[in-house]
């Protein structure tokens, strides 16, 4: 069995080494062009040419949950692609979301300004009652994000395509119950996956929707949000601020309005990293479940795009 290895942004050699000591036997290497065809391809961000090259892939596995990157690509005509699927990621949404949420919530911004200038200020707690969070996308990390969420006990909507029974959530799924969605939230977290129906989704409309005093935070990909409509949310006092761990493009362009934008936070694509053992577990795993004829979960559908 042979892997090839294709990952923009990740060292090859400890992956390799990891990798190898997991499917003792199979045959692993990077990918160089003109490389001799491969089974399986472990995988972020490979180039056209990795697909064209590599016709008999059989499973694409994607070293991150999002694969909307991979799927722009003409993909080998059998190879399945596999996400991430959670490995160790959710846990890491559910601390930075809640950290986003609470930081808002609890005014930290306003008492390290006020420490900052020396005052000792005490602010007027607020009500959860008053903050209604809702979470777009009700996948792996998605539900992992909404059940914390609830954990501190602030009112929780979800919303996803097909219906959902989360306890401590209510549930609002596809286009008919957007709006109501939106209505019944101040604070809109995004956790959908970028597909040509989720492009855009957090705009001039939705923002206006969510209730006044509306907070945003995405942690998806930067193209679910039309950033301009997003700076003129908050100039317009309708959306107190944001946290943005993802841009339209990345890294973030020096001289952008969100730099130093009072009412934003701004994170480096690193709210759920790509944890290497994990990964290389799962991966593994699923190899030999491939390898022995049996089904594994995280496969895409390439229509749907998730
Ligand atoms: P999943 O595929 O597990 O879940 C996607 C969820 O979105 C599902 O609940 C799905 O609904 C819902 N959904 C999809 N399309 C629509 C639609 N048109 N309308 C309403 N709901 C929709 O994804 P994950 O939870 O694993 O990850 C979500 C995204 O998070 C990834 O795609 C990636 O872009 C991003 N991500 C960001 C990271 C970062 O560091 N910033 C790290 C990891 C991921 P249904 O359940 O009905 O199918
Ligand atoms: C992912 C990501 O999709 O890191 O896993 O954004």
């Amino acid at each position: 069995m042979k892997i090839t290895f294709c990952c923009t942004d990740a060292k090859p050699e400890p992956w390799l080494q990891g990798l190898s000591a997991a499917l003792p036997g199979a045959d692993i290497s990077v990918w160089q062009p003109g490389a001799p065809q491969a089974d399986y391809a472990v995988v972020w961000a490979p180039p056209q040419q990795f697909m064209d090259e590599q016709p008999a892939l059989k499973a694409l596995f994607n070293i991150g949950a999002g694969v909307d990157a991979l799927l722009k690509l003409r993909l080998p005509p059998q190879a399945r692609v596999v996400r991430l699927d959670d490995a160790g990621m959710a846990v890491q949404m559910a601390e930075y979301v809640c950290h986003a949420v609470i930081r808002h919530f609890r005014e930290f911004n306003g008492y390290e300004a006020d420490m900052a200038a020396g005052r000792w200020g005490y602010r007027k707690p607020r009500l959860r009652s008053d903050f209604p969070i809702g979470v777009m996308g009700l996948g792996v990390l998605g539900e992992r994000v909404a059940k914390a969420l609830a954990q501190f006990d602030f009112p929780v909507n979800g919303w996803s395509r097909s219906p959902k029974a989360i306890e401590g959530v209510r549930a609002f799924s596809g286009t008919e119950q957007f709006n109501d969605f939106l209505a019944a939230s101040r604070v809109l977290v995004n956790l959908l996956p970028l597909t040509p129906d989720t492009t855009d989704v957090i705009n001039k409309d939705t923002l206006a929707r969510l209730q006044p005093g509306a907070y945003v935070i995405n942690v998806a990909r930067g193209a679910h949000l039309v950033e301009e409509d997003l700076l003129a949310a908050i100039a317009s006092g309708h959306v107190a601020g944001a946290t943005l761990d993802v841009f339209r493009t990345e890294p973030l362009p020096k001289g952008h309005a969100f730099w130093n934008h009072p009412q934003i936070t701004i994170t480096p694509h690193t709210s759920a990293r790509t944890l290497r053992e994990e990964s290389i577990a799962q991966i593994a795993r699923k190899i030999g479940a491939l390898q022995r004829g049996e089904a594994i979960a995280g496969v895409v559908d390439p229509v749907r795009g998730y």
